[in-house]
């Protein structure tokens, strides 16, 4: 089984390789997705570690002079009728875009750290070639991953908590999740904005799987009220409709000052690392301040704007497990709800952990973010039960991943009852973490 399952995975890493970068899907999503890139490079580390860099590095390049580094960087060969909404829509600031490549405005979880040190840990098997290349990418990417943590961690802190906000729900990258339910009823949705565009997602893909046309006019209107003043974050809260504390993004944010650690402690910066840890540890102590909820044992997202926690229980509020520093009674509430018939570990269910609470009433097996399992964020919550030494549970949750993936293919998300693929087929995060998984 793990042979047969290693070649499709490294097939489909090799068919959707666009010469300088790594594409998620050919058909849907024709063009560089920022935490996309980070998952890919961990496991393009098993079979191709000069691509992972490339791809880091493709992505970086496009990085802003604020630090941003954005969701989507625009692949010149791609049409702006193949993908809505394109470059022209997104029209970014000319000191923003790198030449030639055009970028959106906004930014996705910053997994990057976490996924350049993954890789540089896996270059010792490829031979001394593979370690000195990698050191050299480490000092290349270490400023700018440092940049990115610092926009987000200042530019982006606009509820002054020190967490970073998320100001369109695209930023989490679990685009129509229900943690934004609540706050997106405050979003006006300018229907008459769906006369304006045509969306392309509904060409290549069922509608019944896909956000709604409402939830589109909304994510529109979002980005027209960020564009309308080039992207910039003074202000923001005072004339922008969304702005989200997530769970997950923030415990990416946490884990990726551990990754800097280490890399700093690998180019050999001392005190950088030593400052890292403490970032780390104060973006943990935040989370567990802001999205905690005693009530219901678990963590939940905070509209900045209104102060409120959502009351949806999505897989985002069990992502604090991959902080080390998570207090023993919020580790616990995890694990709880984790194994609760909400989201049953695979000792329940057979199956990793659906994206949205099974017993919520508008559970939906089929879409998107809103039921439908998905293989990065259980991967995510693996890294967390073994950073908190649960192994059994970790063990379980890889093998349900990889009997998953293995029986129905290397889809982009799956049906949470039945395990069908759903989405696209040959999507480029799924194999590479089957990579990972089977390594
Ligand atoms: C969209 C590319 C992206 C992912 C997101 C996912 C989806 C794009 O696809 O968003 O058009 O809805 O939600 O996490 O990065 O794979």
């Amino acid at each position: 089984m793990s042979a047969e399952l290693w070649n499709s995975a490294a097939r489909v890493l090799e068919t959707n390789w666009q010469g300088d970068h790594m594409v998620p899907s050919r058909r849907l999503y024709p063009h560089q997705w920022s935490w996309d890139a980070a998952f890919i490079a961990v496991g393009l580390a098993y079979v191709n570690p000069t691509r992972a860099w490339r791809d880091l590095r493709s992505l970086f390049e496009a990085q802003w002079p604020d630090g941003r580094v954005p969701h989507i960087v625009f692949d010149p060969a791609t049409a702006e009728a193949d993908y809505f909404p394109g470059p022209a829509f997104w029209s970014v600031p000319a000191y923003a875009s790198r030449p030639r490549h055009g970028s959106t405005g906004i930014v996705q979880p910053p997994l990057h750290a976490v996924a350049a040190y993954e890789v540089y840990r896996r270059a010792a098997a490829h031979g001394a070639a593979c370690v000195q290349q990698a050191y050299g990418e480490l000092e290349w990417l270490y400023p700018r991953l440092v940049a990115q943590q610092t926009y987000l961690t200042t530019r982006r802190d606009l509820g002054g908590n020190g967490l970073a906000s998320i100001v369109h729900p695209w930023e989490s990258g679990l685009d129509n999740s229900p943690a934004w339910d609540a706050a997106m009823a405050n979003v006006p949705a300018d229907m008459s904005l769906l006369t304006t565009f045509r969306r392309r997602d509904l060409d290549v893909s069922d509608a019944s799987h896909r956000p709604t046309d409402r939830d589109y006019a909304r994510y529109v209107g979002l980005v027209l009220s960020y564009r309308a003043e080039d992207y910039s974050d003074t202000g923001l809260l005072q004339r922008h409709a969304f702005a989200v504390e997530c769970p997950s993004y923030n415990s990416i944010l946490g884990a990726a000052e551990l990754s800097l650690a280490q890399i700093a402690a690998v180019l050999g910066l001392t005190a950088e690392a030593d400052a890292h840890r403490d970032r780390a540890q104060r973006i943990t102590q935040a989370i567990v301040k802001r999205l905690w909820n005693p009530e219901t044992g678990t963590f939940h997202a905070r509209d900045v704007r209104t102060g409120t926690l959502s009351p949806a229980h999505c897989v985002s509020g069990l992502m604090p497990l991959m902080l080390p520093g998570l207090p023993a009674e919020q580790v616990a509430g995890i694990l709880a709800e984790a194994r609760s018939e909400r989201f049953g570990l695979p000792d329940e269910t057979g199956l990793p952990v659906p994206s949205y609470d099974r017993t919520a009433p508008d559970f939906d097996t089929q879409r998107y973010w809103r039921g439908p399992v998905w293989i990065n964020v259980n991967w995510l919550l693996r890294r967390g039960l073994l950073v908190h030494g649960r192994r059994d549970e970790a063990e379980d949750l890889r093998a349900a991943m990889v009997r998953l993936v293995h029986r129905n293919g290397h889809f982009e998300y799956f049906h949470p009852k039945n395990g069908e693929g759903l989405g696209a087929p040959t999507f480029s995060w799924t194999a590479a973490l089957a990579l990972d998984l089977l390594a």
